[in-house]
C-alpha cells in the first residue's frame, strides 16, 4: 500500500526519536506500538530538559534573582503554549498537575467537595479509565452523591439515547472521556456537553487520549474542564494539565495546601493566591513543564490535523490487515473515523499476555491487560485484551510487523485456526 502518512514526513520525524533506533532481544528492531500508555520523546524535548538543568535551574515565583526570574519566565511561557494549543481564552485557566489522574482528582476534590451534597448526581460512562471513576466513588462514599453510567454498546460506542435519559436536572456534573484508551472509541463530547449544559450540569472531559492525537479547542468544545497528560504527547512524565473555565475555577476550594498557593498565612487561617497558583501547591516539575512546552512546539509544527489523518490511515490499514486473522476479534467501532489510533483485540484461545510475549519476541511492543478500564473488560466479557496504539512516527511497515507477529502467535499457540 502507498501511504500518504497524512502528509507527515515520517523519515524525518523518526530521526528525532533516538529510542526508535533501539533493538531488543539482541538485534530485533523495536516496533513501538504502546503509545496510549506513553509516547516516546524527541531530541528537542530531551535536550530542553538538559538545557534547563544546565543553564536555568532555579525555583520559580520565589526569587528576585535573575536565574529564578528566568526559570519563572520559561515555566510561564510553557503555560502560554499549552493555552494556545487548546485555544484557552486565558493562560490563567491552565493548571499544571502531575498527570491526568491528578487533574481528574483535582476536580473531584476541589470542585466536588465544595459543591456536591447527598443525592446530587454525577454521570460518567462505562468506558471511563479508572482515574475518572475512582475519585467519584471516593466522593460518593464520603458525601452520598449518586453515580450513574452511560452504557457502552457492543461496538464500544456509548448509548446516546440512554445518555439523554440519564442526564437530568439532578445531574451536577457529566464526566466523560473524549477517546477510550481501551477501545479507541471517539465519543461525541460536543453533543453530550450541550445536553449536560441544557440541564445546568458542568462537564469534565478526560482528554488523556484525545488531546495528543487530534485538534482540541476548549472554546469550541464548550466543556468546563479538560484533563490531559504531557507524557502521552511527547512530553516528559510527571506533567499533566487541568484546563478549567475561569468562572468555575473561581468557585473552587484549593486541592493541596502549601507552597505558592497562599496569599497570607497566620496560625489561625490562610487566604488563597490567584488562579492558577491557588491550585499548584509546592515546587512543581519545572524542567518537565518547560520541556512539555518543547513537545507542544513539536506537535504544532507537525499540525494536529495531519497527525489525525495519519492515524486514521494506520488504523484503517491495521484493521484490514489483522481483521481476517483466524480467531481474532477486534474491539471498538469498525469505522476508523470513529476511533483513535488504538486497536484492541483478542485472539481466541490465547491469553493476551501470551500474545504480548510472542509479539515482544519479534520486537513489537503492545500493552496487554485491562488497561485500567476493568468495567470495559467486564462488559466485553474478557479478562484482558492486547492493544496496539499508534503515534506520529509509526509506519505502515510497522503495522505489517504487528500483523505478522499476531499470525505467529496464532501459529505458536496452535489455537485451531492457524
Ligand atoms: N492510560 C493507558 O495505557 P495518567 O496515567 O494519569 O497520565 O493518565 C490516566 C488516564 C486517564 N484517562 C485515560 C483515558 C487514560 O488513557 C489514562 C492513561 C494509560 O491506557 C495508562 S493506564
Amino acid at each position: 500500500m502507498t501511504a500518504s502518512n497524512g502528509g507527515l514526513d515520517l523519515a524525518s520525524i523518526r530521526r528525532d526519536f533516538p529510542v526508535l533506533r533501539r533493538e531488543v532481544h539482541d538485534g530485533v528492531p523495536l516496533v513501538y506500538l504502546d503509545n496510549a500508555a506513553t509516547s516516546q520523546k524527541p531530541v528537542q524535548v530531551i535536550a530542553e530538559i538538559t538545557r534547563y538543568y544546565r543553564d536555568s535551574n532555579a525555583n520559580i515565583h520565589r526569587g528576585v534573582h535573575s536565574l529564578s526570574q528566568e526559570a519563572t519566565g520559561q515555566y510561564e511561557a510553557a503555560r502560554d503554549k499549552v493555552a494556545a494549543f487548546i485555544n484557552a481564552p486565558s493562560s490563567s485557566e491552565v493548571i499544571f498537575t502531575k498527570n491526568t489522574s491528578e487533574s481528574l482528582n483535582l476536580v473531584a476534590h476541589a470542585w466536588g467537595r465544595a459543591h456536591l451534597k447527598a443525592g446530587d448526581e454525577v454521570v460518567l460512562s462505562e468506558i471511563e479509565h479508572h482515574s475518572n471513576i475512582v475519585p467519584w466513588q471516593i466522593l460518593r462514599d464520603e458525601r452520598g452523591i449518586v453515580l450513574k453510567f452511560i452504557p457502552m454498546l457492543p461496538d464500544g460506542t456509548l448509548d446516546l439515547a440512554e445518555a439523554k435519559r440519564l442526564i437530568t436536572d439532578r445531574t451536577r456534573l457529566l464526566g466523560v472521556t473524549q477517546m477510550s484508551n481501551a477501545l479507541g472509541t471517539i465519543v461525541p463530547v460536543h453533543e453530550l456537553t450541550a445536553l449536560a449544559h441544557e440541564h445546568g450540569a458542568l462537564v469534565l472531559i478526560d482528554g488523556a487520549q484525545s488531546v495528543p492525537h487530534m485538534a482540541v479547542d476548549v472554546q469550541e468544545l464548550d466543556a468546563d474542564f479538560l484533563a490531559f497528560s504531557g507524557h502521552k504527547m511527547l512530553g516528559p512524565t510527571g506533567v499533566g494539565v487541568l484546563w478549567g473555565r475561569m468562572s468555575v475555577l473561581e468557585q473552587m476550594q484549593p486541592f493541596l495546601g502549601g507552597g505558592e498557593m497562599i496569599l497570607t498565612v497566620t496560625l489561625d487561617e490562610s487566604t488563597w493566591n490567584e488562579i492558577p497558583a491557588r491550585f499548584e501547591a509546592g515546587t512543581p516539575n519545572i524542567a518537565g513543564v518547560i520541556a512539555f512546552g518543547a513537545a507542544i512546539d513539536y506537535l504544532g509544527r507537525l499540525g494536529m490535523d495531519r497527525i489525525r489523518a495519519h492515524e486514521i490511515e494506520l488504523v484503517d490499514y491495521a484493521m484490514g490487515r489483522i481483521g481476517d486473522i483466524p480467531g481474532i476479534t477486534v474491539f471498538g467501532p469498525p469505522n476508523p473515523r470513529q476511533r483513535g489510533g488504538v486497536v484492541s483485540f483478542d485472539l481466541e484461545g490465547v491469553h493476551p499476555h501470551d500474545v504480548g510475549q510472542v509479539l515482544d519476541s519479534r520486537g513489537v511492543a503492545v500493552r496487554t491487560g485491562h488497561h485500567c478500564a476493568q468495567p470495559v473488560m467486564a462488559k466485553l466479557d474478557v479478562p484482558a485484551t492486547a492493544r496496539a496504539s499508534f503515534y506520529i512516527y509509526n509506519t505502515i511497515e510497522e503495522v505489517d510487523a504487528l500483523a505478522e507477529a499476531i499470525h505467529e502467535a496464532s501459529r505458536f499457540f496452535g489455537n485451531g485456526h492457524a
